[in-house]
């Protein structure tokens, strides 16, 4: 399977993040990357697509800001990586004003989620490697392995969050769409709800959204990723959520994911775009699942059986010692 991977994508790495009230080591750091890169025997350089791919799915205002924020925020005297306090929450104008506080509330839903000075750098390389999977399939690859990091699917049209900041499952399924794909699915088995890629295509009926995730009322993100959410608009019917209690093995997770498959059938896509995390893993630091290693192959051949040609996008999954292990035993069953 062909694997796209490019070194830029190191760069981004917050020292800590607000977690349950206090800092914590930062759980998304580079050292993810590495050893998956390690376990797949290494990976291409995609090639560079530039900007318009990334603005066909993210507001301009946005990418503005992610490109400016670090700048703005040492202007202001601050020391250490930049962190929102205050949000625009439900009842307040999304003002956009010129304070990096006011601005980081705005294009923010949680405080998780540091920006430096090397974010949008290894955010846009990881928007490229998501789409140099993407052609690869369009010309003909029957799968491709996307190694994105940072990570997407939180990350919305105009905000990051969730360790995201630019959605490569959006980006690919977009890239897709543009292409002439007249439908895409999105599979996404990340432990945690994809609330990013949910909000993007949640008034579009081209693009099917499906999401295996913790119950958002006992696990991040909270506020989406409920079983009554399906769309709106010309996408309603077009999401699917399937949350799962903590302590889902890999047997409950399989029978959910064919009841996803089966959606997707029925939507009968032409590219299949997977956001896979493997922090659904028996001992992710931050997640309560218990899938084994060899769980993972199994899902996988599941999702090939339907031969979608199939983009694969990589989410969390933050036990890193077992990370490479994990994703290789996913990329097997391809
Ligand atoms: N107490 C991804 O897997 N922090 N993002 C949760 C739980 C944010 C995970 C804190 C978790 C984001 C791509
Ligand atoms: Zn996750």
């Amino acid at each position: 399977m062909k694997r796209y991977f490019a070194p830029a994508q190191l760069t981004h790495a917050p020292i800590r993040e607000l977690h349950n009230g206090g800092f914590t080591a930062y759980a998304e750091v580079p050292s993810r990357a590495e050893a998956i890169l390690a376990a797949i025997g290494g990976a291409h350089l995609p090639e560079e697509r530039g900007e318009a791919p990334i603005l066909a799915v993210h507001d301009a205002g946005y990418v503005a800001f992610l490109k400016e924020a670090p700048a703005m925020w040492r202007d202001a005297g601050r020391p250490g990586d930049a962190i929102p306090y205050a949000f625009p929450v439900v009842g307040r104008r999304p003002l956009t004003l010129d304070r990096i506080d006011a601005l980081m509330g705005r294009y923010s839903f949680d405080a998780t989620t540091p920006i430096t000075p090397d974010s949008w750098t290894s955010s846009y390389w990881s928007a490229q490697t998501a789409l140099a999977a993407t052609h690869a399939v369009l010309d003909g690859e029957r799968a491709a392995f996307a190694l994105c990091r940072p990570p997407g699917h939180h990350a919305g049209a105009d905000y990051c969050g969730g360790y995201c900041h630019l959605n490569t499952a959006a980006i690919a399924a977009q890239a897709a769409r543009d292409a002439g794909v007249e439908r895409v699915a999105i599979l996404d088995i990340d432990y945690h709800h994809g609330n990013g890629t949910q909000d993007i295509f949640w008034t579009r009926g081209d693009v099917f959204y499906a999401s295996l995730h913790a119950d958002p009322r006992s696990d991040y993100p909270f506020y989406w990723g409920h079983a009554d959410e399906t769309g709106e608009g010309e996408g309603a019917g077009t999401t699917l959520n399937l949350p799962l209690p903590q302590g889902t093995d890999g047997a409950a997770f399989r029978a959910a994911q064919a009841r996803a498959l089966d959606a997707i059938a029925a939507f009968a896509p032409g590219v299949l775009v997977v956001s896979f995390g493997a922090d659904t893993w028996k001992g992710d630091p931050i997640s309560r699942f218990s899938l084994e290693t060899a769980d993972y192959r199994v899902l996988a051949e599941d999702i090939a059986a339907r031969g979608w040609p199939t983009v694969i996008v990589m989410e969390g999954g933050y036990a890193v010692d077992a990370l490479g292990a994990n994703v290789a035993s996913f990329l097997a069953g391809f």
